[in-house]
């Protein structure tokens, strides 16, 4: 059967905004479990989690292909399953068992896929984006299409490396997108604070690099931006800037005390931009889907969130052996 087409959206199919719906929703489910279990004491060490910026890596994730890279900071859980890790083995990271991506080593800002092209998970804000620049030189090397995605935060694009990186990328004419996620805080710091020129994708203009600002509570919005990078990337007139504007609803972590918004600010975003609500009122008054249909969807999620947890919960601990492992790798293992 041909797609229905949505009529307010005419570049999208019924089947692919209820994707967007389902794989935005599964991160949203994923992380107020783990906000659960961590206040029930069962993950340790720091949590941040993303609800509110689930359209940014879905809409992003939609526009790339197979070998495809990314790479990320600290709040990883998003981009982890929208990239196809697993969500047992994600969440039994996070209680630091066996069973999770890193055997129970990493935790939440640590853990790695090979398979799914994620490169971590890195704790060192805006180390990640000279790690992309030199995974899109890898594959410039190697002479194939893929780009990599390297996301960072408002607060990261702060940094000299970020610059440093933009100034390789574009003399190499690196295939990577230089994503910076803008939640409008870096901790408890307003970008209305930090810095005297908000637009942050502009300052590629320095370097010769192309970007534009997005709206990241809107996955079509993204997934088009996306597209439009990733074309000039793998038709080698890379690299890219999308600066992403999102929000945070939770805290910076889960230890974040919030003093510095008010819960109104919070609010009204969620009353007003939520990414998932927006794909849902698109499915429902499009009548690409109907009540019933998303609840199974919901349902489904649900179970897949439970099941996820159940394992996180029973998977043991590491062995004590495990201390001595995977502490180097051998040559040419990468
Ligand atoms: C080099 C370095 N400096 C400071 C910190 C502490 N720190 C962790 S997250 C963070 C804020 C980063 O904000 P942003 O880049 O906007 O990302 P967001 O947390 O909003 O996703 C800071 C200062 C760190 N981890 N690394
Ligand atoms: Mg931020």
């Amino acid at each position: 059967m041909a797609p229905r087409k949505s009529t307010k959206t005419p570049n999208v199919s019924a089947e692919e905004l209820t994707a967007f719906y389902r794989d935005m929703l599964l991160i949203r489910r994923f992380e107020e479990k783990a906000g659960q279990l961590y206040g029930m004491g069962l993950i340790g060490g720091f949590c941040h989690l993303y609800i509110g910026q689930e359209a940014v890596v879905v809409g992003l994730e939609a526009a790339a292909k197979e070998g495809d890279k990314r790479v990320t900071s600290y709040r990883d859980h998003g981009h982890m399953l929208a990239c196809g890790m697993d969500p047992k083995g994600v969440m039994a990271e996070l209680t630091g068992r066996e069973g999770g991506y890193s055997k129970g080593k990493g935790g939440s800002m640590h853990m790695f896929s090979k398979e799914k092209h994620f490169y971590g998970g890195h704790g060192i804000v805006a180390a990640q984006v000279p790690l992309g620049a030199g995974l899109a030189f890898s594959d410039k090397y190697k002479g194939n299409d893929n780009v990599t995605f390297a996301y960072f935060g408002d607060g990261a694009a702060n940094q000299g490396q970020v610059y440093e990186a933009y100034n390789m990328a574009e003399i190499w004419n690196l295939p990577v997108i230089f994503v910076i996620e803008n939640n409008q805080y870096a901790m408890g710091t307003s970008t209305k604070r930090s810095t005297h020129s908000p637009s942050y994708w502009e300052r590629g203009a320095a370097y010769g690099i192309k970007g534009e600002e997005v709206d990241g509570m809107d996955v079509l919005a993204v997934k088009a931006a996306g597209q439009k990078a990733v074309e000039t990337c793998r038709a080698g007139k890379g690299p890219y800037i999308l600066e992403i504007k999102t929000y945070r609803y939770r805290g910076h972590s889960m230890s974040d005390p919030a003093k510095y918004r008010t819960r109104e600010e919070v609010q009204k975003m969620r009353d007003e931009r939520d990414p998932i609500e927006n794909v849902r009122s698109l499915l429902l008054t499009g009548k690409h889907a109907s009540e019933e249909d998303l609840k199974a969807i919901d349902k489904e999620i649900k179970e897949i969130v439970n099941e996820s947890a159940e394992f996180a919960k029973t998977s043991p601990e590491p062995a004590l052996e495990e201390l001595w492992t995977d502490i180097y790798a051998q040559a040419g293992e990468a």
